[in-house]
């Protein structure tokens, strides 16, 4: 059974996996609109789509142990950027906040003695190692390449492979 604070750091985690699938479904639809940029623009498709599933993983853990998963309300994210650079330093940002919470949540479970909820956020702990980690290859690729038009190229046809299995 979850504790009444355990209960709400996760459902603020709900919010938060929500929010960041809203905020990679903009940075999609703005490179969408890019001339050029089809890599990238199904690069972010796919990450927003599985911020869903990291909230739903969520929601069905947290009723699973007996609390109620809220459904929450969402802030429009940032819409337009002023370049290729600045949506994927956003999205590193984004990811070392979603990291920062996580590691809150894991720091709070362990001094519950929540250990059932220790466990289920190890696999969100790997996640983001991986997705900070992926943030960051992309950001230094891109700091490499400047305004170079064929090295933009190349990253956008290449940007899916970046991103490994899965
Ligand atoms: Fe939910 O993994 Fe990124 O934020």
């Amino acid at each position: 059974m979850l504790s009444k604070t355990m209960q709400e750091a996760l459902n603020k985690q709900v919010q938060m996996e929500a929010e960041s699938s809203q905020a990679y479904l903009a940075m999609a639809s703005w490179a969408d609109i890019q001339p050029g940029l089809q890599g990238v623009t199904a690069f972010f498709y796919k990450q927003s789509d599985e911020e869903r599933v990291h909230m739903l993983k969520l929601i069905t853990f947290i009723n699973e142990r007996g609390g109620f998963a809220i459904v929450p309300p969402l802030e429009q994210p940032i819409l337009t950027f002023r370049s290729l650079q600045n949506a994927f330093s956003e999205f590193l940002k984004h990811e070392i906040k979603v990291s920062d919470s996580i590691n809150d949540i894991v720091h709070q479970a362990l001094s519950e003695k929540d250990y059932a909820t220790h466990n289920f956020l190890q696999w969100y702990v790997t996640e983001q190692m991986e997705e900070e980690r992926l943030a960051r290859t992309l950001n230094e690729k891109l700091e490499l390449i400047g305004e170079d038009k064929s090295g933009l190229y190349l990253f956008d046809r290449d940007i899916m492979a970046y991103r490994g299995p899965g």
